[in-house]
């Protein structure tokens, strides 16, 4: 595989870009208008412009990224994740063009996209999922006999769902019949599917979801498992690997369910297997067919570059590893979205003012921001990953705490003070984690703002807490850290990361010295 189009944008670009280049392989980005700036359309080795700012435009624009594919003689495209990357009429368009699709057949996206029919596949292969009936359901009357015979409360979900997207959860008789209706109503306005399907609903479960690679010699290999309980509304906000408290066999057996889907789906790359986990028991919610945002916690217990795994997987190579290796230590991740925490989470999109990334052992950042970065309304509010490692998950959480108050952010927001939040909640430090803890269990509403701070602050290092000056603290020292100005924006463009036209033919040789240029510039 001589090059890689990157169909995607910020962190998971970058982390596309990183993983192509330790492979030695050339990178292709793709931009938005909105994006002639930003980190990933400045790191590849040659970056196309394919739209204006609205996704639909551009990072969704089959035709035009196809375009560029072919135009800028890429062997392959890799997705990342959102956008196209569970799109499995883009992946056979991919594949028709003559192209590598680096990631999963087509037809396991759409078996798995169907989530009546993924349900299915996982029972035939012999993994349960959580009660249900695996049918579309035309009538009010089966949901109220199912309610009868395994008891309230139930979901009802979107078969063109996922990810919690047209989940309805329905804790009274009397509401099955408006929720089947406006379930359906929104299936079918969402997903172009109406067909929603019904399930027990598990209260105090956990999320653990297992990773899993495959490649086209009939090679599969389970990576561990992630604990995800920690959401808000569907939202991911701390991942973590191994889960806490899962014992030896508990790990095994869900890897092995795990396995047994894809196996049977005849599947190929990365993919999570999502469970619900109750009581001791693993019940099958979904699969994920792309890269997740969560992949980087296994990539540090493991010591796997999931990444470059699917690019080999995709260019026929076997998988470097087929045996489930030994964790190694612990690993947490943090989401720094441009939110504000204190206002149920709001969107906070705008310029990073001040952008300072922690360091030090254990600490590893993905992002695809610099200081003056905006984050736009128009795509995913997430600035960065925070991803900490250490021995133990002692350790971590308090790695955690020194990183998060070591991160420096000004200008929009940020769930830093909901994970130092969380780095103090009882039940996350003794690991009692489930589905319900960061809505019911946990109150934001009080956590300290992180926009620039009109009067320097002072930081607690022990538990992250920050503290604002007072005018007399100040008026006694002079050394306290002060707003600075934003940086010149013009001037940073102008000198900053040189943006370069879509190179045509002709140009391609100079493209090529770019990159060797740059290689050892780095060597
Ligand atoms: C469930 C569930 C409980 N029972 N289904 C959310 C994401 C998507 N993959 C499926 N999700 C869930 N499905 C049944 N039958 C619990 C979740 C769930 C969840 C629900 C509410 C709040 C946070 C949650 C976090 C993870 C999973």
């Amino acid at each position: 595989m001589e090059s890689i189009l990157i169909a995607n944008r910020g962190e998971i670009a970058v982390r596309v870009i990183r993983a192509a280049r330790d492979l030695g392989i050339r990178t292709v980005a793709i931009y938005s208008e909105l994006d002639r700036d930003a980190v990933h359309t400045a790191m590849a080795d040659e970056a196309w412009n394919v739209g204006t700012a609205p996704a639909a435009d551009s990072y969704l624009n089959i035709d035009r990224i196809l375009e560029v594919a072919s135009e800028s003689n890429a062997a392959a495209i890799h997705p990342g994740y959102g956008f196209l990357a569970e799109n499995a009429d883009f992946a056979q368009r991919v594949i028709d063009a003559g192209l590598i699709w680096i990631g999963p057949p087509p037809a396991a996206i759409r078996g798995m996209g169907d989530k009546i029919e993924s349900r299915i596949a996982a029972e035939s292969a012999g993994v349960n999922g959580v009660p249900g009936i695996n049918e579309p359901l035309t009538s009010a009357d089966e949901v109220v006999a199912f309610a009868d015979e395994h008891g309230l409360p139930i979901a009802i979900k979107a078969s063109g769902g996922g990810g919690g997207r047209g989940l309805k959860v329905v804790h009274e008789a009397s509401a099955i019949a408006d929720a089947l209706e406006s379930a359906g109503r929104e299936a079918e306005a969402w997903f172009g599917n109406s067909a929603v399907y019904v399930e027990r609903y598990l209260e105090n479960a956990r999320h653990i979801e297992a990773q899993v690679l495959f490649d086209s010699h009939g090679n599969g290999v389970f990576l561990g498992e992630r604990d995800c309980s920690m959401q808000r509304r569907h939202q991911k906000l701390v991942e973590e690997c191994p889960a806490p408290g899962l014992t030896e066999d508990e790990r095994s057996h869900v890897g092995e369910l795990a396995l047994a889907l894809g196996h049977a789906a005849n599947y190929e790359s990365a993919g999570t297997v999502e469970f619900l986990y109750s009581d001791g028991e693993f019940y099958f919610l979904e699969m994920n067919t792309r890269i997740q945002v969560e992949h980087t916690v296994t990539e540090e217990v493991f010591g796997v570059d999931l990444v470059a795994e699917q690019i080999r997987v995709a260019n026929g190579e076997a998988l470097s590893i087929t045996t489930t290796p030994a964790p190694v230590g612990h690993a947490i991740e943090f989401r720094i979205n441009a939110e504000d925490p204190s206002q149920g989470f709001i969107p906070n999109p705008g310029t990073l003012v001040k952008y300072k990334e922690p360091g030090g052992p254990g600490i590893r950042i993905d992002s695809g921001v610099v200081q003056g970065s905006e984050i736009s309304q128009y795509y995913d509010n997430m600035i960065a990953k925070l991803i900490v490692t250490g021995q133990s998950r002692d350790e971590v959480i308090h790695r955690a705490r020194r990183a998060l108050t070591e991160y420096e952010i000004s200008g929009v927001d940020t769930t830093i003070p909901a994970h130092l939040a969380i780095l103090s909640n009882e039940e996350f430090l003794a690991g009692r984690v489930s589905t319900r803890l960061v809505e019911d269990g946990m109150d934001f509403s009080k956590v300290e703002r992180s926009t620039a701070p009109a009067l320097p602050r002072t930081r607690n290092w022990r538990n992250g807490t920050l503290r604002s000056r007072s005018a007399a603290d100040v008026s006694r020292s002079n050394t306290g850290r002060r707003y600075s100005p934003p940086p010149d924006r013009e001037n940073e463009l102008r000198h900053g990361a040189k943006h370069r036209n879509s190179p045509s033919r002709q140009d391609r040789p100079q493209v090529k010295e770019l990159y060797q240029h740059r290689c050892k510039a780095r060597s």
